[in-house]
């Protein structure tokens, strides 16, 4: 019998499609009498035609979830490339619309090309921020706190400047409102600050402080988020992210141990979206990642009883679809 080109193209085209799609999905049984089978497919990471980090979570005015990243290149061998910031936003945590770049290091006066390193996010005074560090023309030591503005979720962010008064400072920041409608700045590197913020977001309205967290493991990547009343300061320390609690904004904050102990850094947020916890993050494991090319992850968060956080560990599955 004889076969054409093309129909065996189509074969293995066929063939290819199943064992791909056979790959994608992991099956869970549950036996007792009946055998219920229910089909977890594999959504980490949840951005895959571009190489993002830094995920900064937060849910808008318009109910959807947005993330704003950093980005890595494809061929990055260091941070210095980072350049860029992306927007995605979604309703069901697993499929994520891509609203391209939004802000780039050429459209901030004040900077070098890249280094557009861990930004963060706010809703305040009906706006959209983007709070960012980045290097100063002139010295690549001297990374400031970028802010940029934007009338909508999706950009283009328009840089407005730096926070005054943490100059010099390499720093990840994160800010937090409270329910009184304060907003917090949290930043640092090796020594975790933080500071009340004034509303224009581009001046402190206090002196800085140390954090007492109760621990002296803290390297990078401060955050902040509320959860029953108690306050949850979170960070990375080089190997896994770990967390405190506290009563108040300004700790001081117990140290509770490890939310995230097996990932090298992590640059986690979290939200609760439709009622349940999510864990965003960024990992290196992925289709020949590096520490400089990693992809932002996502995992389900669990509180226990007390409050505490139960560990979390980085899963091909990730999280599943909303209903
Ligand atoms: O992505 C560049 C830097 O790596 C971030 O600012 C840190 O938090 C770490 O993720």
């Amino acid at each position: 019998m004889r076969v054409s080109a093309r129909k065996i193209k189509t074969l293995l085209l066929v063939f290819s499609i199943v064992i791909g799609c056979k790959s994608n999905y992991t099956k869970v049984t549950k036996t007792e009498q009946q055998e219920v089978s229910i089909e977890k497919v594999n959504n980490n990471p949840v951005i895959r035609h571009i190489r993002t980090a830094d995920p900064s979570a937060h849910i808008w005015q318009d109910g959807k979830v947005w993330m704003y990243t950093s980005r890595d290149a494809e061929d990055a061998v260091n941070y210095n490339s980072m350049d860029g910031y992306r927007a995605f936003s979604s309703t069901d945590m697993v499929n994520w619309t891509d609203h391209g770049e939004v802000l780039h290091s050429k459209d901030i006066p004040w900077g070098v090309p890249g280094w557009m390193w861990a930004p963060t996010a706010i809703y305040k005074n009906n706006k959209y921020y983007l709070l960012y560090p980045h290097s100063v023309k002139g010295s690549k030591d001297d990374m400031r706190c970028g802010v940029a503005v934007s009338d909508v979720p999706e950009g283009p962010f328009k840089d407005i400047g730096w926070i005054a008064g943490v100059e010099g400072q390499w720093l990840d920041p994160c800010v937090f409102t409270d329910d009184d409608g304060k907003t917090y700045l949290y930043w640092g590197v090796r020594e975790p600050k933080m500071a009340l913020l004034k509303d224009n977001l581009l001046e402190l309205a206090e002196t800085p402080r140390s954090i007492a967290y109760g621990a002296k493991n803290f390297f990078e990547a401060s955050y902040m988020h509320k959860y029953n009343g108690k306050y949850y300061y979170s960070y990375n320390a080089g190997l896994g992210g770990f967390y405190a609690m506290g009563d108040s904004p300004y700790g001081p904050f117990e140290y509770k141990g490890a939310i995230n102990p097996k990932q090298r850094q992590d640059h986690h947020s979290i939200i609760n979206y439709k009622g349940q916890d999510y864990f965003f993050y960024h990992w290196q494991g992925w289709n020949e990642g590096s520490k400089f090319r990693r992809n932002t992850c996502i995992e389900y968060l669990y509180y226990n009883e007390d409050g505490t956080i139960q560990e979390i560990y980085a899963t091909k599955e990730g999280v599943q679809k909303i209903k």
